[in-house]
């Protein structure tokens, strides 16, 4: 029996300049660009394994240790790599007929906020590109899987182009810095509440784009002049700059969150507290020692510089003094203290 297998993993990103609205849901091109932080390859992140077999009888599909029905975003992405193998003739046409498995786990909690489909997706079209011998580009095939996904595709810091295209083939992911160009930054996750989010990025963002007028402003003004400044920023390795649009950018999304029609509350009372005791502490130093921003759900990313995670590290503890790390079991809701 042969079985062709390859294996990868692939980290989240974290948004510093956020995709929130398509406008086209079938190929999912977003309404505007954006740009995130690669982690790197040591936490959070999916670990994948797709075999195809002329012996496998159907597609099969495991996350996290349980079978899962594939969705119809995967069937998507298998297509679209089965087609580009096609063209350029990179594996035979029986073994493209093949049956394929897939294994799939994310070391950090699925679908609480925190990219988890963007690291599963940008893992099995890494994979599958492997498997079917496809060379080149295909963040524009991940982002058929999950817009986020395409930027998972690359390390450092990366733009998922809006594009102009109507068929989406300019809307890729492209680096704009390698992690070795700022190998100081630091970023720390705060989870605030592990658990399933109440309403998913996709549904969120559709009900954003039918009734939000604050989505139309934030598209067309707001976020080109933060992808220029964060651009600069980072290409300069200007923290300030880079601090002040992440936490500005986050607050504008949430701002269209809460314009949508019922709003959307992905934050609580306790992210709200981490966004004011971030300031305190910018505050009190008079610079941006540190950043915050929050995707679709309540848990706070903060970045920062290496040689500042001690002392932010530090207050953190003292403000929350039943944190623990995530590997020495979770998190609690309440364990704040008042700044
Ligand atoms: C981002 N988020 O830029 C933004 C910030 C969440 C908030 O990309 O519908 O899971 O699969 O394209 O990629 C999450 O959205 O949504 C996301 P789909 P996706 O990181």
């Amino acid at each position: 029996m042969v079985i062709l297998s390859v294996t990868g993993r692939a980290p989240i990103n974290i948004a510093v300049v956020k995709y929130w609205g398509k406008k086209d849901e079938r190929l999912i091109l977003p309404l505007n660009g954006s740009i995130s932080g690669t982690l790197d390859l040591t936490h959070m992140c999916a670990t994948t394994t797709v075999a195809i077999s002329e012996s496998f009888s159907e597609d099969q599909f495991w996350l996290n240790g349980l079978e899962c029905s594939l969705s119809a975003r995967f069937s998507i992405v298998l297509e679209a790599i089965k087609k580009r193998a096609l063209e350029n003739e990179t594996i035979d046409r029986e073994k493209l007929s093949w049956k394929i498995h897939i294994c799939s786990k994310n070391n950090f909690p699925t679908a609480a906020g925190l990219a988890s489909s963007a690291a599963g997706l940008a893992c099995l079209v890494f994979c599958l590109a492997r498997l079917y011998n496809i060379d080149g580009d295909v963040s524009g095939i991940a982002r058929l899987g999950s817009g986020s996904a395409c930027r998972s595709m690359y390390g450092g810091f990366v733009e998922w182009m809006v594009g102009e295209c109507r068929d989406g083939r300019d809307s890729v992911a492209k680096q704009i810095i390698p992690a070795n160009h700022w190998p100081n930054m630091a970023v720390l996750i705060l989870v605030v509440n592990a658990g399933r989010k109440h309403t998913s990025s996709t549904s969120g963002m559709q009900t954003s784009v039918q009734t939000s007028r604050l989505l139309e402003h934030r598209a067309k003004l707001v976020v080109p002049d933060h992808i220029d400044l964060m651009r600069g920023a980072l290409l300069q390795k200007d923290f300030q700059t880079f601090a002040q649009v992440t936490m500005k950018d986050s607050n504008s999304m949430h701002a269209v969150c809460m314009d949508t029609y019922p709003p959307i509350h992905y934050l609580t009372h306790v992210s709200h507290h981490i966004i004011n005791l971030v300031h305190s502490i910018n505050n009190y130093f008079r610079t941006c020692k540190v950043a915050y921003t929050f995707d679709a759900g309540p848990n706070a990313c903060l970045y920062l510089l290496d040689d500042d995670l001690p002392t932010i590290l530090s207050l953190i503890r003292y403000f929350y003094p039943k944190i623990q790390n995530v590997e020495e079991g979770g998190t609690d809701d309440d364990a704040c203290r008042d700044g």
